[in-house]
Formats: structure tokens, C-alpha cells, sequence
């Protein structure tokens, strides 16, 4: 049993999709504080420490008629922890919101709507929440994530882990943390958690029929 365990483990780690990697995502969108956005709002990226974010854009998608904008040409490169922030001009030059790499003027709407990364021919990421009506345009990534209260943000739960599900992978937190972010050991321990659990759930229930059959 202990054998067969060990080698469904080993499965597992080998197949288990490699959803922690080195990918450039959206790790937390603040898009409607209290009152004014205006200097507030702000968008954190998780890339690898090191690299470029030259010919990055980040873009916002309005739901009910799928135009593009306001759309920020982004640049600079990804700090040592790999958690980049871009946060809204205020309009002197200056953001309310510490520690920005790059200050811009946006203000992406509540939703539903999406905000996407991009490069000038291909989508990096994306991220759409609210609830998105038929015929209205949803440009994020599997399932839309919740809209958020005034005051909370959307954040990846772990910055470096991406399923491709809006729904999945962002949760609504009532405080932003605007420049750090929880990251997550490679493989992504989720997917292969979740299914060892099950699994070993069987092996358990299948050695437990067993001594019962014994007795
Ligand atoms: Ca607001
Ligand atoms: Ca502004
Ligand atoms: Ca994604
Ligand atoms: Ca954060």
C-alpha cells in the first residue's frame, strides 16, 4: 500500500500541471476605492525578477460594448520578488499609492469589465469580473471573477499560480496589499494537492474495505 502511495505521488508530481511558473500575470487589480479612485487604484503584476516589461500593456476591456482602454504602455523591469506595481496618478506626477514602480493616469471601470495584459499581438493574461449579462463582453480568462465592494481589491491568491479560471484563481480582499503578494513553490501544490488528496482519500477507503473484509 505504502509503495503503491508513494508511486501515485510521483505520478501526480509528474503529471500535475505546472500552473507556478515564471509567467507574467495580473496578481491584483484595485479598481474602486471609497469615494474618488482618482490616485488610489492600482495594478500588480508577478514576473520574473529581472526581466523586461518593454512592450507590455495593460488594458482595460468595458463589458457592455468590448471597446479597449483607457491602455497603459507599461516599462521597467520586474523587481528581486517579482512583484511589479503600477498605481493611478493622482495628477501632479504622484500616486497616493506607495511604492510604485510606474505612475499613470487610469481608472479602469467597475464591472463587468476586464482588464487585460498584453503585448502588441498577443494577451498574457487577463482578468474579467463581475457578472457578465448575455451579449455583453467578457475578455478575461474561463469564468469571470466576483466585482469587488469599494475599498476591496481582486487578488490571484498565490501571484505565481494561474488555472486560466478568473473564478479560480482571484479572491476579493477587504485590505489591498499593493506590492506584495503570497507566492507558491513549484509544482503548483493546489492541482496536485487537491488530487493526491483524493487519491490517497481512495487508497485510505480502499485499505480500510480491506481490513474490514480481514476482520
Ligand atoms: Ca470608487
Ligand atoms: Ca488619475
Ligand atoms: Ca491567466
Ligand atoms: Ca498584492
Amino acid at each position: 500500500m505504502h509503495r503503491v502511495f508513494q508511486w501515485t505521488v510521483t505520478l501526480l508530481l509528474a503529471v500535475a500541471p505546472q500552473g507556478a511558473s515564471a509567467a507574467t500575470l495580473i496578481s491584483e487589480v484595485f479598481y474602486d476605492a471609497v469615494g474618488s479612485d482618482n490616485g488610489l487604484s492600482f495594478v500588480e503584476l508577478y514576473g520574473a525578477p529581472g526581466s523586461s516589461l518593454d512592450g507590455m500593456f495593460l488594458e482595460g476591456i468595458n463589458g457592455s460594448n468590448g471597446a479597449a482602454g483607457p491602455t497603459i504602455a507599461l516599462s521597467g523591469v520586474f523587481p528581486a520578488d517579482g512583484i511589479w506595481l503600477l498605481a493611478d496618478d493622482v495628477g501632479d506626477g504622484t500616486s497616493s499609492v506607495a511604492g510604485a514602480h510606474l505612475i499613470a493616469n487610469f481608472d479602469f471601470q467597475n464591472g463587468p469589465d476586464s482588464i487585460v495584459l498584453r503585448t502588441a499581438d498577443a494577451v498574457l493574461d487577463a482578468v474579467g469580473y463581475g457578472i457578465f449579462a448575455v451579449g455583453e463582453i467578457f475578455a478575461g480568462e474561463g469564468t469571470a471573477a466576483a466585482d469587488t465592494p469599494a475599498g476591496s481589491s481582486l487578488a490571484r491568491l498565490f501571484a505565481n499560480v494561474d488555472t486560466n479560471d478568473n473564478a479560480m484563481d482571484f479572491i476579493v480582499l477587504g485590505v489591498p496589499t499593493p506590492g506584495s503578494a503570497p507566492l507558491n513553490a513549484v509544482p503548483e501544490p493546489q492541482t496536485a494537492a487537491l488530487l493526491g488528496v483524493g487519491l490517497i482519500g481512495l487508497a485510505w477507503s480502499g485499505r480500510t474495505r480491506t481490513a474490514l473484509r480481514a476482520h
